[in-house]
């Protein structure tokens, strides 16, 4: 039985290869465009939301990075989504990731990024500012909670260090002041140190994304 994992090179399909890449599992990627008009009737059944990554299975599809990583975890026997008593704990790491840092990040590089890619209009600096603010607020609390370990949940990378850092690997695009944050810039070094999160894609046919065209404000 094939499985399949849909991806492009976009944020959450990004850190969903880098799932599979990290564990080794047996699957085999395909690029996609979901949201192509020619696509939709095709992806439509696999998620109503027409976004990507999709992990196929057997003829089930599994939606939202978060559930795929769950299940590439279980399918390997791996440690790296918990199954134990530190479950709870990076449920917590996950959680906030969504509401605070990777919100925060996600904003910004929407602006710096993503907005300029696709042509979706002007970059607006109040955005920007509003998601600055945010980054600082969720960075100073990381920074600390960091500083006294390698990884979120101590000693041992978990799902929720790859889910946190999902829009960190476009810092290019975004120029968030990662830099200001010494803990959180060491576990991101030492994150980005291992070539299944510096180099998911490797190997893999994969249009690069559309360039950031110069802004006109912002
Ligand atoms: N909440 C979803 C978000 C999925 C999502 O927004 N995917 C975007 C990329 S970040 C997408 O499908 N974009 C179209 C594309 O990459 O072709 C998840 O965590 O999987």
């Amino acid at each position: 039985m094939t499985t399949t994992l849909y991806f492009s090179r976009n944020p959450n399909p990004r850190l969903a290869v880098a799932v599979a890449r990290w564990l080794n599992a047996p699957v085999v990627f395909e690029w996609a465009a979901p949201l192509a008009p020619d696509q939709q009737a095709r992806f439509l059944p696999l998620n109503p939301n027409l976004r990507i990554p999709i992990l196929v299975e057997g003829g089930q599809s599994l939606w939202e990075t978060d559930a795929i990583a769950c299940r590439l975890s279980l399918m390997c026997g791996a440690r790296l989504w918990r199954m134990d008593d530190a479950l709870p704990d990076m449920i917590r790491w996950i959680s906030w990731a969504h509401a605070n840092f990777v919100r925060a990040c996600d904003m910004v590089h929407f602006e710096r990024g993503t907005k300029r890619r696709y042509d979706l209009g002007p970059t607006d600096p109040a955005l920007i500012e509003e998601g600055l603010a945010s980054f600082h607020e969720a960075a100073r609390i990381l920074d600390a909670h960091l500083a006294g370990r390698d990884w979120l949940l101590g000693s041992e990378i978990s799902y929720a260090d790859l889910r946190m850092a999902t829009f960190l690997p476009y810092n290019d695009v975004a120029q968030l002041p990662l830099a200001d944050y010494p803990a959180l810039a060491r576990w991101y070094a030492r994150l980005d140190s291992h070539a299944a999160w510096a180099d998911p894609f490797a190997g893999l046919e994969a249009p690069e994304l559309p360039p950031v065209r110069p802004r006109a404000a912002g």
